[in-house]
């Protein structure tokens, strides 16, 4: 396929005003019948109607009810010669949903009828406009067997419904809201519904639902919560309600995605909706929270205002993830927990977007081109693009940015728009702030691909009480964009001494000091700012909060990130000193150069943190975690997987025996939580004593000493939730204890009707440390196991995800086995399911930065998907790019 480009948009010839679609649903064949209301764009007379199709068989074409000739020309139905004044259009088409394994338009799921239309679905239902900007009112008939389909669902509110005759019923439903075609849904199943009334501040009354199979309906409790609070959050904080009488969810067990935001009717992975204690852990509980708001707030932004074209799909995804993790915050109330959800949030960009960033597939947040856009639903995209959004937002301010959204919705409501219209709007609506003032530089940030690179260099003059403080900017090349402009970068700030004082600021030349901490902009590529009336030489805290999404190198040594690990009063700084503590020492061990012992001082201070009577227990946690395997090997220009790993297992053993009467003394302090419940304070308390828990089972699995995994192993029978029931089996497998294979057994036993449980078991055993192969070939072997299959994206990832995304050591394998069991299953999931097999295709975005023998095994096993005939699209751009 050719790539497809942003500067080439041009408006539609035409707009579809109305859409009154008849669904005849039969896994077989099913009969879609559209009438559309169509009107011509003056600003094009003459130009033809193309309306994008794929995979479907067309019976019928009638313009005003008389047929008429048409072409169908690369997938598109093509009709010349149309009447300048708005016409009827009626198409007739049949799909096969029950053969639809890429879960792409129409499809069935157990037993069920189901759609995802983003990106590009629609196209696979009928024909049509399958692009954002052609909004329409529709109106949605389904007819199916009343007992295999008992519900049957659309967007908007439910109008008609009734007996066709003995077998078959039928429901009407009308959504009074125009929307592109990718906010299209249908449901048709089997299935039951926990129902909700709420009534909004504006006086509303509302039916919220959440439609499930029969046995899970005891799992839609939280979601339900979630959604509620959702709604009452948006309202407070944007001045946003509810527009819908009724707002539905549904849960289905095959979807590409985490969910999907259709107007009214949004259509969930299971995974992302149903939990109870039993069967969900800790992160589980807040997955859910945070997705059932991400879609719900995409209802305004996203749907209500959606996208002009799809190079803008940050406009709506950046937003709304921003959305909600600022509910998420809000949510989970102390300052504290604020602190760990942001960590956590941090975490997870650097572990996923910096890599994706500094490799083959580096986009700009807007991007400039596609081959397959699925495969632009990416962590720059979405996590990078909420920190953009993040990075206005602390450039406003909270009201000003309260100010920016309404402006937005009063020039944008119903309409498709672009990011510049959005950060526009933010920008007028603050016209006196530093984002306005640098409103073209900023949006560098939406056009210029790489991670900037931000060096500090600070000085004190003990007879001038001055701090001076060099900030420089710079970033890497990225594919296409040999040189950078200069970012506008907010660095939040404070100095602290090392008596542990948050100093008071006083910036040169400023009338009075402005508090204990500030936000630095750094928009040249070199700025220096000095501080006055500084009493001692300070240690600086610099990018607070994490203000700015780039890589700092500010040269602290060791005294200055002990001083911050222990006295900054930004907790995000005092975790990240404790990171670049152990990031040093694990760089050293990597390297060879450097001592291969944890140095007293290092551990002493982990003790420190981990004995801390003020800190919670969720911090402790994220402190005590030593830095991921992937996020070492982002250091460092030459990756050799095994080495890494050698290192930090390595560390990791240090850390549990030399902190062992500490892990025994965490363990017993944090392990009864008593009753369940999913909030900060004591699913904290957990995550630090399953931590504890694997510490001492890592110790005890050295020394052949069974205390430890004796104790885990009743804790894995006993458990009375499934966070300390996995974080005990865990334990076991992950210090390949000698009885973690019985545990694994009882656990499949135990849950092998709960498909969402059984993924984790998968997933347990695949991302085990490796050690001596066993994990590989566990994991190859499970491919044969009769739960597992392809076909479902869950439990496809929850194996090769696991395998090849979140196991260097087990995937990277100096024989190459690895590559060429990854090579063997893209081509085989390629056949099925594109979109998924793309996703898997990324694990070797990074191959050129692998020493030998990777290196040149991982080309090849690319090379031999390249060779795959019938590659598809999707596909296909992620190796092309790998290669070149
Ligand atoms: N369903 C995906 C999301 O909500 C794509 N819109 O992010
Ligand atoms: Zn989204």
């Amino acid at each position: 396929a050719p790539l497809i480009r942003r500067e080439d948009y041009t408006a539609p010839a035409f707009w579809i005003r109305t859409v009154d679609l008849t669904f005849d649903l039969d896994p077989a064949k099913t009969l879609v019948i559209n009438k559309m209301a169509v009107e011509r764009n003056p600003d094009q007379p003459g130009a033809s109607l193309r309306l994008d199709g794929e995979d479907i068989n067309l019976t019928r074409v009638l313009v005003d009810g008389e047929p008429v000739s048409f072409r169908v020309e690369n997938q598109q139905l093509v009709l010349d010669n149309l009447p300048d004044q708005p016409f009827a259009l009626e198409i007739r088409t049949t799909c096969a949903p029950g053969k639809n394994t890429q879960l792409s338009g129409l499809y069935t799921s157990g037993g069920g009828f189901f759609t995802q239309c983003e990106a590009l679905g629609f196209r696979r239902i009928t024909y049509f406009l399958d692009r954002p900007d052609v909004m329409s009112v529709y109106k949605v008939t389904l007819k199916a067997d009343k007992l295999k389909y008992p519900v049957l669902l659309s967007n908007g509110n439910l109008v008609e419904q009734g007996a066709i005759d003995a077998d078959r019923h039928y429901a009407v439903w009308e959504d009074p809201h125009p929307k592109p075609c990718y906010l299209f849904a249908l449901v048709a199943a089997d299935l039951v519904s926990r129902e909700q009334r709420v009534r909004t501040r504006l006086g509303k009354e509302h039916l919220l639902q959440i439609f499930v199979r029969a046995g899970d309906l005891d799992k839609t409790e939280h979601a339900m919560q979630s959604l509620m609070a959702s709604i009452s959050w948006d309202e407070i904080r944007f001045g946003l309600s509810l527009d819908l009488e009724r707002f539905m969810i549904v849960a289905v067990s095959d979807f590409n995605m985490g969910a999907m935001e259709n107007k009214g009717l949004n259509i969930f992975n299971t995974k992302f909706v149903l939990a109870n204690p039993a069967t969900a852990t800790d992160v589980d509980f807040g997955n859910v929270e945070s997705v059932v708001a991400h879609e719900y707030f995409h209802n305004w932004t996203g749907n209500r205002v959606t996208c002009r074209d799809w190079f803008q799909l940050s406009l709506k995804e950046g937003l709304t993830v921003f959305r909600d993790q600022q509910f998420s915050q809000d949510m989970a109330g102390s300052a504290s927990a604020r602190a760990v959800k942001r960590i956590e949030d941090v975490r997870t960009l650097r572990q996923l977007q910096f890599p994706e960033d500094a490799g083959p597939m580096a986009h700009p947040v807007r991007p400039d081109s596609y081959m397959a856009i699925d495969n632009f639903y990416t962590a720059t995209v979405y996590e990078k693009g909420a920190e953009v959004v993040r990075m206005m937002h602390t450039l406003v301010g909270e009201a000003g940015f309260a100010e920016g959204m309404k402006l937005y919705f009063q020039r944008h409501d119903g309409h498709a728009v672009t990011c510049d219209d959005f950060a526009q709007a933010i920008a007028d609506a603050n016209p006196e702030s530093e984002l306005t003032k640098r409103l073209d530089q900023f949006k560098h940030w939406y056009t210029q691909a790489g991670t900037p690179r931000v060096q500090a260099r600070g000085s004190y003059s003990a007879e001038h009480k001055t701090y001076t403080l060099h900030l420089s900017q710079n970033c890497a090349p990225t594919a296409g964009q040999p040189a950078k402009l200069p970012f506008v970068i907010p660095v939040a700030m404070g100095l602290v001494a090392h008596d542990g004082r948050n100093l008071n600021l006083h910036l040169e030349g400023e009338a009075l000091p402005i508090g204990t901490d500030t936000v630095l902009v750094l928009s040249e590529p070199e700025q220096t700012f000095t501080f006055v009336h500084v009493p001692v030489e300070p240690v600086p805290s610099l990018l607070r909060g994490f203000s700015a999404p780039v890589v700092l190198q500010a040269e602290l040594g060791d005294d200055a990130l002990f001083t911050l690990l222990t006295h900054d009063k930004d907790p995000f700084n005092r975790w990240e000193a404790a990171q670049r503590l152990a990031l040093r020492r694990l760089l050293q061990a990597v390297s060879g150069h450097g001592p291969a012992e944890l140095d007293p001082r290092f551990i002493q201070a982990l003790r420190g943190v981990l004995r801390n009577a003020e800190l919670d227990a969720a911090f402790k946690e994220l402190v005590l975690t030593l830095p991921s395997e992937a996020y070492v090997a982002e250091q460092l220009d030459t990756v050799d997987p095994q080495r890494i790993h050698t290192a930090r297992e390595s560390l990791k053993l240090q850390l549990a025996k030399a902190l062992h009467e500490d892990w025994i003394w965490a363990w017993e302090q944090h392990n009864d939580c008593g009753a369940y419940s999913p909030d900060p304070v004591s699913s904290g308390r957990r995550a630090l004593a399953n931590l504890a828990l694997s510490m001492l089972c890592l110790d005890g699995a050295t020394r052949h000493n069974p205390i430890w995994t004796g104790k885990a192993f009743q804790r894995f029978k006993d458990a009375n939730n499934m966070t300390d029931r996995l974080g005990a089996l865990g334990a076991l497998v992950n210090s390949h204890a000698d009885l973690a294979p019985d545990a694994l057994s009882r656990f499949h036993e135990q849950f092998r009707d709960e498909p969402l449980v059984i993924d984790k078991w998968f997933t347990l055993q695949a991302a085990a440390p490796e050690k001596d192969g066993k994990v590989f070939a566990r994991a190859k072997a499970l491919m044969q196991h009769p739960d597992f299959t392809l076909r479902t994206p869950n439990r496809a990832r929850s194996l090769l995800m696991a395998l090849c995304q979140m196991n260097p050591a087990a995937f990277h394998r100096p024989d190459a086995a690895g590559y060429v069991f990854w090579a063997d299953r893209v081509i085989e999931i390629d056949s099925i399911n594109p979109q998924l097999a793309a996703r898997l295709a990324r694990a070797l975005d990074h191959w050129r930065r692998l020493a030998e023998p990777y290196r040149t095994a991982a080309r090849e096993a690319l090379g031999r998907v390249m060779a795959k005939p019938d590659l598809s699209d999707d596909v296909r751009e992620i190796v092309t790019r790998a290669l070149q």
